[in-house]
């Protein structure tokens, strides 16, 4: 069976080595301005015209046909979306599995709500080429990479929520606290896909352990970890060292976030997707 996946832009992943991988592009929107999030897209650039933009900017999700158009011509598609719980990606995901399959009665989409965005969508395409390259069959690799997302999870780092706050996916107050000099909030993807602040840390040093306690409290033991960050390289490095002295053994990789996670997770922002027992 000839299989692709496509996952939103939120996954931060522009292509996939070993599978036939397609990006659908979130935008950012701010007045006149689109911002199509992908390879060609520079965040840094953004930001700084972001930071000089008066109005209020948001983003969208993809349409039905995009996602359409990332299936490409796979006979099972594999299509994994940023959380329900803050975007219509996965709706529209459905959708699309929906008109895909009727235009091709022999294909079949399996649509995964990741619950999540950025580093813990990486490691569910991760998964999913190991499970292809392994030669699995379309419903074995739903069953499997369905329970390995259940063991993955999502912690962060963030300097700033006005982004979201502004858009309505936390509460003001979160935001007023994070708006104080050199706080940082610190917390995890809740199980509805959603965010839970957790901790109000003072400073990086703060902020790194407490981001390592509420790994090692959802129970990461030395797995794989992905570190997604906005163009704050140093303070991936200091989390990668500091999981490295507990597990000296684990698989840690660090990479810049995309348009769509570095418009949310704003200048400094840290995402961390883990495996965990
Ligand atoms: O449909 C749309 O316009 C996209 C909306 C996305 C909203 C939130 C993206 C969050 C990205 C923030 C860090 C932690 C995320 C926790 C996820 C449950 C980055």
């Amino acid at each position: 069976m000839r299989y692709t996946v496509a996952a939103d832009s939120a996954a931060n992943l522009c292509s996939f080595p070993g599978v036939a991988f397609s990006s659908v592009p979130l935008k950012i929107l701010a007045g006149d301005k689109e911002y199509l999030d992908g390879a060609e897209l520079d965040t840094a650039a953004m930001l700084a015209e972001l930071s000089q933009f008066k109005g209020k900017a948001g983003t969208a999700c993809p349409s039905v046909g995009e996602w359409i158009g990332a299936f490409g011509d796979g006979e099972g598609v594999f299509a994994l979306a940023i959380t329900s719980g803050l975007s219509g990606s996965y709706n529209a995901a459905l959708q699309a599995r929906e008109i895909y399959e009727e235009q091709h009665p022999d294909r079949k989409v399996c649509c995964l709500d990741s619950l999540s965005a950025g580093p813990e969508m990486a490691l569910a395409v991760e998964k999913l080429a190991e499970l292809m390259a392994a030669g699995l069959k379309f419903e074995e690799i739903e069953a499997q990479i369905r329970a390995y997302m259940q063991k993955t999870r999502l912690a962060f780092i963030l300097e700033s929520v006005d982004n979201l706050a502004k858009n309505g996916r936390v509460s003001h107050l979160v935001a007023k606290a994070v708006g104080i000099l050199g706080i940082r909030i610190v917390g995890v993807a809740s199980e509805e896909g959603t965010l839970q602040p957790l901790h109000k840390a003072r400073g990086e040093k703060k902020g790194l352990a407490a981001a390592v306690k509420e790994m090692v409290d959802r129970c990461y033991v030395g797995g794989k970890v992905r570190i997604h960050h906005v163009h704050n390289l140093p303070v991936a490095e200091a989390l990668k060292a500091r999981l490295l002295e507990l597990y000296p053994a684990a698989d840690i990789q660090i990479a810049p976030c995309g348009g769509l996670c570095s418009f949310y997770a704003e200048q400094g922002g840290l995402m961390i997707g883990f495996e965990s027992e």
